[in-house]
């Protein structure tokens, strides 16, 4: 069978406002193309002045097949709070405070240099906070990623069970998973360029994906993500190779915690049991 990526972005005044992708059959290409236009055409930002889709043929070998990583809600009353929590879980999987506070403030003003958000992620070392990604307007696009028929069937019963069920974490976790599965990977900070989508997460190997229902004040367009990473040890092309090219279907879902507060998942996750 022939197996596609495809891809769709769309933009306004030159500005990027939506983008999603999947990986799909010949038979599904279609129905999976006008989905993405759908999408593209409902965007709350408004219609967009181009839509950008593009269909390439994967060879199936080289799909990397992975479990998602386990989900966590971590209660805060609002985004300063969230913040709070997802800098002190950020620093416990090793990432200098430096650098937490350029990344958030990067994030919270644009991180472009013409103030507005990136197309892709900034790619960050852990300890000074220095921003390495080529091109610092597109960043560094996760792509080639999906998750399987019967997986995503199983993720959305298990979010439906907690309320958490929506597009954007679906697709988040199958990003986090990617990014998080590769070794050069500390952990990815990301909040919602959404004005009214307000929630985020830091991911990694270690603790999964994280989630805080507010990272960002309400209205806020402002939003992006990060990848924390050594850059004393990486090399830059073959990480930007891995996650921009290597095509990766997540075939099972981890676990689905119910949400809890800050101090007992500190005491959960950090403190191992006796
Ligand atoms: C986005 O697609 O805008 C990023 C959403 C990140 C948070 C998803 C969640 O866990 O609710
Ligand atoms: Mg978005």
């Amino acid at each position: 069978m022939a197996i596609y990526s495809i891809r769709m972005r769309a933009s306004k005044n030159n500005e990027h406002i939506s983008g999603a992708e999947r990986i799909a059959s010949s038979m599904d290409i279609q129905k999976t193309v006008s989905a993405l236009i759908n999408r593209a055409l409902l965007h709350e930002i408004g219609k967009p002045d181009e839509i950008n889709i593009s269909v390439e043929r994967l060879k199936q070998k080289k799909i990397k097949k992975l479990k998602a990583l386990n989900i966590t809600t971590i209660l805060v009353d609002d985004y300063k709070q969230g913040r709070q929590c997802a800098s002190q879980l950020l620093e416990l999987i090793g990432v200098d405070k430096r650098a937490i506070k350029k990344a958030m403030d990067y994030m919270a003003n644009g991180a472009s240099p013409d103030k507005k958000n990136m197309r892709g992620a900034m790619i960050i070392d852990y300890k000074t906070g220095k921003r390495i990604e080529p091109d610092r307007y597109r960043g560094i696009r996760a792509s080639r990623m999906d998750i399987a028929k019967q997986a995503e069937a199983r993720l959305i019963s298990t979010l439906k069970k907690m309320r958490i069920n929506n597009p954007y974490i679906r697709e988040a976790i199958v990003l986090a998973t990617k990014v998080a599965n590769a070794p050069e990977t500390i952990a990815e900070l990301c909040w919602s360029d959404e004005p009214s989508y307000q929630a985020g997460y830091v991911a990694s190997k270690r603790f999964g994906y994280v989630r805080f229902p507010y990272l960002k004040e309400k209205g806020s367009p402002f939003g992006g993500r990060a990848f924390f990473i050594d850059s004393k040890k990486l090399d830059l092309e073959m990480y930007i190779n891995f996650l921009e090219q290597q095509a990766v279907l997540i075939t099972r879902i981890g676990r689905c915690k119910p949400p809890v507060n800050w101090n007992t998942f500190l005491n959960e996750a950090v403190i191992p049991a006796p």
